[in-house]
């Protein structure tokens, strides 16, 4: 999608001047993969309009690999609105529906392309944009499975887009089908009426995956499998800027490290440091770092500033 992120805090009755930039967590974890050196693609829809134009040349620049993008004729690029607020959260507001994105069809997911890889990423939020959508999760888990890629999931509720009754089931039979699951805590709570993170974790690592990660914002994560948990601490910041795209740079740290050969603790320590770099600029995917930077920034490598 793109967004327009507001210059100003405020309502957006009173706010007058935006600024144009990206957002999707699928494609700012894909950018973020593509920052730490890791080759990667990313399938979609976007209308043949302007933002689409912008949308698959930013996300191209970036080294994402966007042949598996189709541009419709007929349905608009999607477009969200942050509103920030000076007190409580930042809101979204999203002008999707029937979006060119709601559009994606099982048949858009090319077999042979996907066979090529070794992960695949989904979220919450693709299922909940339309039932084709929802098809086309369901179809790339298939075939995931049938050339034996890992597939990762990051549940990203947005009650926004669909009720907490489908949500929860949808989220969760999904869950039932991957090998990792990326919830937050809050997220841990909603989808399975738990309070505690081990009684989370269990209830998450019951459905079927191998690996949990749970994040606990910015204290960090809890990695798990069904022998073992670790908690690997996280940064507290000074300053958060914008905290939207956090989680989404953090899979992609995570996805990184396994790809990297790291162990799961090692693979969370890159997640969360990804996590925190997101937060520190406005915008999703501007904060995220490239490989280099996160070394300097954990310590492996010296930094030369003048
Ligand atoms: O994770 C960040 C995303 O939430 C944001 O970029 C927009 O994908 C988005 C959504 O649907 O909320």
């Amino acid at each position: 999608m793109v967004m327009m992120n507001p210059q100003e805090s405020g309502s957006l009755k009173y706010v007058n001047q935006f600024t144009k930039q990206l957002g999707g967590a699928e494609s700012n974890f894909a950018i973020g993969l593509a920052r730490l050196g890791i080759k990667v693609g990313w399938i979609s829809r976007l209308g043949n309009d302007s933002f689409g134009d912008y949308i698959e040349a930013f996300i191209r620049g970036e080294g994402v690999d966007v042949s598996r993008v189709k541009r419709d004729d007929k349905h608009p690029t999607g477009l969200m609105i942050k509103e920030r607020r000076g007190l409580g959260e930042s809101k979204v507001y999203y002008y999707r529906h029937n979006s060119a994105a709601s559009h994606m069809e099982p048949d858009d997911l090319d077999e042979e392309y996907i066979s090529q890889a070794k992960y695949l990423h989904l979220t919450g939020i693709t299922p909940a944009l339309s039932d084709s959508c929802r098809e086309v999760v369901y179809k790339a888990i298939e075939i995931a499975h049938k050339y034996g890629l890992k597939v990762t999931f990051d549940p990203n509720l947005r009650l926004k887009l669909w009720s907490k009754e489908e949500m929860r089931r949808v989220i969760l039979d999904i869950c039932s089908k991957v090998d990792i699951v990326l919830p937050g805590l809050s997220e841990g709570k909603i989808l399975l009426e738990m309070e505690k993170p081990e009684e989370i974790i269990d209830g998450f690592l019951k459905l079927g995956p191998k690996i949990v990660v749970l994040k606990v914002g910015e204290k960090g994560a809890i990695v798990a499998t069904k022998e073992d948990k670790h908690y690997v601490p996280g940064y507290t910041l000074k300053r958060v800027i914008d905290p939207i795209g956090a989680g989404d740079g953090f899979a992609a740290g995570f996805v990184a490290g396994q790809i990297k050969g790291y162990d799961l603790i090692e693979s969370v320590k890159l997640a969360n440091a990804v996590g925190a770099f997101a937060v520190t600029v406005k915008g999703d995917v501007e904060g995220l770092p490239t490989w280099d930077e996160l070394q300097v920034f954990l310590g492996n490598k010296e930094d030369i500033e003048r």
